[in-house]
């Protein structure tokens, strides 16, 4: 990944606990009527509830909404931190259909007000790493994955799934890296309860930067295999080659789980900026999921399967 310090952004922006709290009993009173009156509608309101709040929810305080939403990684839009905000226009989030298929008995397209029903909307508020080293807390709005296969009933075959994400070289970057976007996790990682496919942050509809209309969020892994702008999730049966590891396969393993005992190439992974802060943090082994994913991974060298 093309390396950048982050931004200088003030602690004052990380949104007080007391004031994010109330928020979101206004987003729970808010968001029957919401889903009502607003959906039919498409995505384009604020407020997707009713949300049903998840106990998978760190309690640690989410970065500001402001720096949630404008430092971003997403190369289509521009490689700069800023670029994807300034560049929403170049991706049209509705009308859209994410597509489920290869190895599955039921392979189908769902839309994105059907995705809003399938299951209850949880709030998921996440620690995020990015293997670049800064961090954030994210509270995302979204769907578990394992509720969407369920659905299109993958076959004893499938051993992996692959997230294939939206592009358009009319409007999106060219070259860097090999588009689309290409993403990946082994079947029982994509079924994790922790896995989950995101429809919002804050309260509202995704914002284009973030990866509208849905995208992949895992929290145990670095940023980059939460594929944004989800066009297509196929199941396979061999490992996939993911375009960071395309891009540099001994900086980018297929596994890409928070590691601080293994170093990226040109950087230690042992410490983290938390946006917002200042004083340095240790990252936490799988990003402080251990208990809940480390069985996942028992028995394997993660130096070798970084
Ligand atoms: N399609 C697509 N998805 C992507 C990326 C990208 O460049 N293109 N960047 C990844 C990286 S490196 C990170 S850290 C996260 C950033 O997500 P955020 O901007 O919502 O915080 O998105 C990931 N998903
Ligand atoms: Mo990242």
């Amino acid at each position: 990944m093309l390396i950048r310090r982050p931004a200088d952004i003030l602690s004052s922006e990380i949104t007080a606990p007391a004031v994010y709290r109330e928020r979101r009993r206004f987003i729970a009173q808010a968001g029957s009527l919401a889903l009502a009156a607003a959906l039919p509608a498409g995505p384009a309101h604020a407020g997707i509830g009713p949300l049903t709040p998840s106990p998978l929810s760190t309690t640690e305080p989410p970065t500001s909404r402001k720096a949630v939403t404008t430092y971003n990684n997403f190369y289509e839009l521009g490689t700069d931190k800023a670029d994807p905000a300034e560049n929403t226009h170049r991706l049209k989030p509705a009308p859209w259909t994410l597509r489920i298929e290869g190895l599955v008995n039921k392979p189908r397209s769902f839309g994105i007000d059907e995705l809003l029903r399938l299951a209850p909307l949880e709030e998921r508020i996440y620690r995020m790493r990015c293997v670049e080293g800064w961090s954030m807390v994210i509270p995302w709005v979204g769907i578990p994955l394992a509720t969407l296969l369920k659905q299109v009933d993958p076959q004893g075959s499938a051993k992996y799934v692959e997230f294939v994400s939206h592009y358009d070289r009319a409007t999106m970057t060219r070259g860097v890296l090999d588009w689309p976007y290409l993403e990946g996790l082994r079947l029982d990682e994509a079924r994790h309860p922790l896995t989950i496919l995101a429809l919002g942050l804050y309260g509202d509809v995704l914002p284009v930067q973030n990866g509208a209309p849905v995208r992949l969020v895992v929290p145990w892994k670095y940023g980059f295999k939460g594929g944004k702008s989800l066009v297509a999730i196929r199941l396979v049966d061999k490992q996939p080659t993911t375009s960071w590891m395309k891009a540099g396969p001994s900086e980018y393993g297929f596994y890409a789980n928070v590691n601080p005992e293994v170093e990226h190439p040109r950087w230690s992974q042992a410490t983290e900026r938390r946006i917002g802060e200042f004083t340095k943090r240790k990252t936490l082994m799988f990003n402080g999921y251990t208990d809940q994913v480390a069985p996942m991974y028992a028995g394997m060298d993660l130096r070798r399967y970084f």
